[in-house]
């Protein structure tokens, strides 16, 4: 009898290894999506990019910095790290920081989640590091540790709290730079010594003295120079917070658990990848630079906000904390807007799914099923002034439709074209985005194609039905021009030198 039992224990085991739940281990997609839920759900969270650099505004000792982003002017300007530890890191003293103000102000705005930069490629540790003593605590006046007192103001107030960690490339510690690109022969050393002594270190703290640790969000993985070291200090960590999830930036073999978009705004995302994050600046530094009043609107963010949440992604922006600790009063505004939006619309992104549509004219869609009914919002962007609005290829039975805000019942019409919605008020409920309820009981019958056959046997996509792929740092953000997109094709290349962008989705097939 004894040797069977023992037989089945080590078969347990073996199988219990196997089926090991986290990041980076062998999970099933099922125990994965359970891991992942809350960060669907949430849609929309907070990056924090702050540190010493913020005080400097693309100039150091007379020279002058091109590359827009404030936290990298270290190595753009190849600083020496003793004039950078003088003259930057001795005098930050943010006596202004208050994590609760900063949390609350996030869950105001509707944010679920916050990440912030607790070290970035400067090798300056926003925490209180016992393998290192560059840090906040030791090389600064303000002696206080910054993650650990908005990690608790998370936890109070019920905001998961990611970490941003730049593993790969630090100009500070030996050996955390590529060789060829060194500029201070304080950076020499070993890259696996480096990553071992300062990355396992310093990510064994974070994961171990912070609290419950959300999300792990490396950086800069094309720099990773040694993968196997990656890959397994990588497994190793995350075994410290077993609910913890990963970005895919390591940069060893091991793709994380969600990918991130930065800077641009996709169109659609990788059909392969179920889960996706966008980062975007709100100027166009990610750390705070005074110059750098090149805000994006508040209705633009929130339009980014619908935007990602109809392709099924998240939406990660980002604020740059000012050298006292408080955050830009333009921060401020598109963080209100924001929130304003969500008290009222919230239901229409928190735990929504992508739109079925291809491409709606005039705004975008997210769904959710609640009860087994399935609940589109549409989110109108272009509002109509006749009081009525064609859901084209809407062929459902429609259980009922309202205006989100005040539940306003509003009639529907099957037609030829779709479903027809009518008596929509004049106005719109909100300037940028008013959201319309239409709920269905039975599976969802469209046809959300836009490629059209024809009888040569060719397809044809027209530009009006193109999905655009945009960098918003461009100041001119191009509509699809016109019906045919004649103007468009003609000279876009003279009317945008400067914008480059990536049109998915616009060719004509031939024969
Ligand atoms: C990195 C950082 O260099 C930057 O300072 C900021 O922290 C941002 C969120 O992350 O920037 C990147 C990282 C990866 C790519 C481009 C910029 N990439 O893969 O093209």
């Amino acid at each position: 009898m004894k040797k069977v039992l023992f037989i089945l224990l080590i078969s347990f085991v073996g199988l219990n290894i196997y089926a090991q739940k986290g990041a980076y281990q062998n999970e099933s997609e099922a125990t994965k999506a359970e891991r992942m839920q809350w960060f669907t759900d949430a849609r929309f969270g907070m990056f924090i990019h702050w540190g010493v650099y913020c005080q400097l505004d693309g100039e150091f000792n007379g020279k002058e910095q091109r590359d827009p982003k404030g936290e990298w002017i270290m190595q753009n300007l190849k600083i020496p790290i003793e004039d950078y530890k003088k003259e930057v890191v001795s005098t930050f003293n943010p006596t202004q920081f208050d994590a609760e103000k900063w949390v609350l102000a996030a869950k105001a705005a509707g944010m679920k989640y916050i990440v912030m930069t607790t070290k970035h490629h400067d090798g300056f540790a926003l925490f209180n590091s016992a393998v290192s003593d560059y840090d906040i605590f030791d090389a600064t006046p303000f002696k206080r540790d910054i993650v650990k007192e908005l990690a608790e103001m998370c936890n109070k107030h019920e905001l998961r709290f990611g970490i941003y960690y730049s593993q790969a490339q630090d100009w500070y510690q030996p050996g955390g730079y590529k060789p060829a690109k060194r500029w201070d022969k304080a950076q020499t050393g070993n890259w696996e010594t480096y990553f071992e002594k300062i990355v396992k270190g310093q990510v064994t703290e974070l994961l171990t003295d912070y609290g419950k640790i959300s999300i792990l969000w490396w950086d800069s993985g094309r720099a990773t120079q040694n993968k196997k070291v990656a890959d397994k200090i990588g497994s190793d960590l995350v075994k410290l917070q077993p609910e913890l999830i990963v970005n895919g930036r390591l940069g060893g073999a091991l793709q994380g658990d969600f990918k991130t978009y930065e800077q641009v705004i996709p169109a659609t995302f990788e059909k392969n990848n179920l889960y996706n994050e966008l980062c975007l600046t709100h100027n166009r530094s990610w750390s705070y630079r005074a110059s750098d009043t090149d805000y994006k609107s508040p209705e633009f963010i929130l339009e980014t906000l619908i935007n990602m949440a109809s392709i099924g992604g998240n939406f990660l922006f980002n604020v740059g904390p000012k050298p006292n600790g408080e955050f830009p009063k333009e921060t401020y505004e598109a963080l209100d807007y924001i929130g304003n939006w969500l008290k009222t619309n919230g239901e229409a992104i928190y735990g929504t799914s992508k739109s079925p549509f291809y491409r709606l004219d005039w705004g975008k869609c997210t769904q959710k099923t609640v009860d087994e009914k399935t609940k589109l919002y549409f989110h109108i962007f272009d509002w109509t002034s006749t009081g009525e609005l064609l859901i084209p290829k809407l062929w459902n039975k429609v259980d009922k439709a309202y205006l989100l805000d005040e539940k306003l019942a509003l009639k529907t019409t099957s037609t030829p074209k779709g479903l027809l919605i009518k008596g929509l008020p004049k106005a719109p409920k909100h300037d940028l985005a008013t959201v319309i309820v239409v709920e269905i009981s039975e599976e969802l019958n469209l046809n959300a194609g836009y490629i059209t056959t024809s009888k040569n046997q060719s397809f044809e996509l027209l530009p009006t039905n193109a999905l655009l792929t945009i960098k918003p740092q461009f100041d001119d953000i191009p509509v699809i021009a016109g019906e045919k997109g004649d103007e468009y094709f003609d000279n876009w290349k003279n009317k945008y030198p400067h914008l480059r962008f990536k049109i998915q989705a616009i060719k004509r097939y031939g024969k």
